[in-house]
């Protein structure tokens, strides 16, 4: 027990009020996220002591008043009075910014509250906080309310045969939007912590629910991996790194590839955060693998010496855990999130850690490390060949759509208010010709697509789609380019409308037309100017009296509606209905329904693009059985909005 340390060796620097008055600056928000911050910076002091051996367990519970307490089994937070501050040690940790000064000799901190901030700034954001200190045998308590004022001052509270350090808080329902903590979002971060500080037991306890979690690794990040890749076959097993650099930066890391798997997967912690956008160690990582195969591809005559395996293919069927402890005067946190590592030097540390033991352990394992190199040259091979023939493509597409004489498919509008301008992409000459009776000249214009490329697959449907005539005539007719010519402020149309029948085809032509303007016209998706016009399933009608019905739901209501004597209509296709029902309800704006599409999480989007049209069918055919219902329209990234 150090029981020789003291609170006079602990430096102050400010007050609490700025965390008040901008608590933005130092939990990034006030919103459910913020709120957790809160519970990441205790839980940060706890796990720093458990990380220093002090302590096996951590409790946390979320009480039924709404408060939360985080308890710990370490030495107990010193609580002696700083002669110079003219502060006992809780106020100096609860009460003033950054109070810390030397009370850590920890090489490591802990960066959970991602700001790095410590547990004062709960303090200032909470209506209450209560600790206790047990420690030397006795039980220190203080009260602190109202943003961290000193509300019971501290008192010693009798013997006790606990050891650690007990803090509950509530947390201040003036700045934050909602109070409410979320089981979910600590058990993920007490998962995470769980990993990191491997033989440390975290105890999740809701007493709103009774929900308890308990979260153990006894292997760490080798746990971690296995977790990640169950029911997953290996190209290769696990590989476990572990090192320490010059500068003190400690490097571990678990890796493997993964067998017909094309993602790459690089889970990345800096001092115990998720740091989601990278940083300069996952930078390092993917050097050391760079290198370390390309050396042993060049050496075993896998590729030529004037050749290199390309990273990005190599890294794909990747599963990687990383995570890096940076000593305390190097750690620096960037972006807006702060979610990337953006010390410099850990760049080198983790690249030279893992390139000195991967290169042993590649030569060990012969048949992983072949399996690897060739899995990348094939990946190499598969991406120069769709490189190419894309490139064709585009030249033939831009050839076309220059050398373009307005094409006598198109019915165009009337008006030059582009804004109001409403572009309805039809599918069939049939429906084409109803619309074109049923529009409003002034402005809707028709261009009906003639039939519909083929069914088949990846490659082969976006070649069919830019050979279509009709699309070089859709980006003639937007008239704002296409690719990294196009220029949102040029579109003739403030609403590009697929209208296509409720059916399988339908909803293909959809996805060809909304992959293709993912592929070459993003910022019109991301504007919001695309839309999907919603023909109605039905008509129930009697005498006057009549109907539309959009699903199966709203056809049983109208059947009741409607009484004794209904007919019912049910439309196939959009050229079942005459130009009056189909400008009724599918056309007028008082009246029709459409879907706007938007690009929710391009990541996702990226992923379900690759779905449709990448190679890899049978993913297609799986997506598409577990995810599509052909009788509901709703298969790609879209809101339902109906116009007033
Ligand atoms: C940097 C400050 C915050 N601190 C100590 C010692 C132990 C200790 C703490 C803690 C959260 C909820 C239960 C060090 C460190 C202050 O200085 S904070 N334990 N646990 C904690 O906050 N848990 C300490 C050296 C010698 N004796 C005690």
């Amino acid at each position: 027990m150090a029981n020789d340390y003291s609170a006079s060796e602990l430096k102050v620097l400010h007050g609490l009020e700025p965390v008040r008055q901008r608590p933005g600056m130092y939990i990034g928000s006030t919103d459910t996220v913020g709120l957790h911050h809160l519970v990441w910076e205790i839980v940060d002091n706890a796990v720093d002591e458990a990380n220093e051996g002090h302590g096996k367990h951590i409790y946390v519970t979320i009480h039924d008043d709404g408060s939360l307490e985080v308890q710990d089994q370490g030495r107990g937070i010193p609580y002696d009075y700083n002669k110079a501050e003219k502060k006992n040690g809780f106020q100096i940790v609860y009460q003033t910014l950054h109070g810390g000064g030397k009370f850590d000799e920890n090489l490591y901190k802990s960066a959970g509250g991602l700001h790095g901030v410590g547990a004062s700034v709960t303090n200032a954001l909470s209506l209450w906080m209560e600790v206790h200190s047990f420690r030397d045998g006795r039980d220190h308590f203080m009260r602190f309310e109202d943003g961290g004022k000193t509300a019971s001052e501290l008192k010693d509270m009798g013997p006790t045969t606990k050891r650690g350090t007990d803090v509950r808080f509530y947390p201040d329902d003036r700045i934050f939007s909602d109070i409410t903590f979320s089981f979910d979002r600590i058990a993920q971060h007490l998962d995470d912590q769980a990993c990191l500080t491997k033989g440390v037991t975290f105890h999740l306890l809701d007493e709103r629910t009774g929900r308890k979690q308990d979260f153990y690794y006894e292997n760490g990040l080798q746990e971690y991996y296995q977790r990640h890749t169950v029911n997953k076959e290996g190209l290769t097993s696990s590989i476990h790194i572990e090192g320490t650099s010059d500068e003190g930066i400690r490097v571990e890391c678990v890796f493997g590839f993964l067998k017909d798997n094309y993602d790459e997967k690089i889970i990345s912690f800096a001092n115990g955060v998720r740091t989601g956008d990278g940083g300069y160690h996952v930078t390092g990582l993917k050097k050391a693998l760079t290198n370390c195969f390309n050396s042993y591809a060049i050496n075993h005559r896998l590729i030529r010496n004037n050749e290199s395996l390309d990273g990005d293919c190599l890294r794909e069927g990747l599963v990687a855990i990383l995570s890096t402890w940076v000593p305390e005067h190097l750690l620096q946190f960037e972006g807006q999130t702060k979610g990337k590592l953006g010390t410099k030097e850990a760049l080198n540390a983790v690249d030279r850690t893992i390139e000195s033991k991967l290169a042993y352990y590649l030569e060990e394992h012969e048949p992983e490390a072949v399996a690897v190199c060739k899995k990348t040259i094939d990946e190499m091979r598969v991406r120069a060949k769709a490189e190419n023939e894309r490139k064709k493509e585009r030249e033939l597409l831009k050839s076309k759509v220059s050398g373009f004489t307005l094409s006598d498919k198109l019915t165009p509008c009337s008006s030059k208010d582009y804004s109001k301008n409403e572009l309805f992409i039809v599918e069939g000459d049939s429906a084409g010709g109803s619309a074109k009776k049923g529009r409003n000249p002034k402005y809707q214009a028709i261009l009906p697509l003639r039939g519909k490329p083929k069914n088949t697959t990846d490659v082969e449907d976006e070649k069919a789609l830019l050979g279509n005539k009709e699309i070089a005539t859709l980006i003639y007719t937007i008239g704002a380019g296409f690719d990294s010519d196009f220029k949102i402020k040029d579109i003739h149309y403030g609403k590009v409308i697929i209208m296509t029948d409720a059916d399988d085809d339908g909803s293909h032509i959809q996805s060809l037309l909304l992959t293709f303007f993912y592929n070459h016209m993003k910022p019109l998706l991301e504007t919001g100017h695309v839309y999907i016009a919603c023909p109605p399933l039905y008509r129930v009608y009697a005498g006057k009296k009549e109907i539309y019905c959009y699903d199966d739901n709203e056809l049983e209501k109208a059947k009741a509606e409607i009484g004794r004597g209904y007919r019912v209509n049910r439309y196939k296709g959009l050229g079942e209905m005459n130009y009056d029902q189909l400008s009724h309800t599918t056309m007028q704006p008082e009246k029709r329904k459409l879907l706007q599409v938007f690009i929710q999480d391009d990541e996702e989007c990226k992923d379900k693009v690759n779905i449709f049209l990448g190679r890899d069918t049978d993913r297609r055919k799986d997506w598409i059985e577990n995810n599509i219902d052909f009788t509901t329209k709703d298969n790609f990234t879209k809101e339902v909005k109906r116009e007033k």
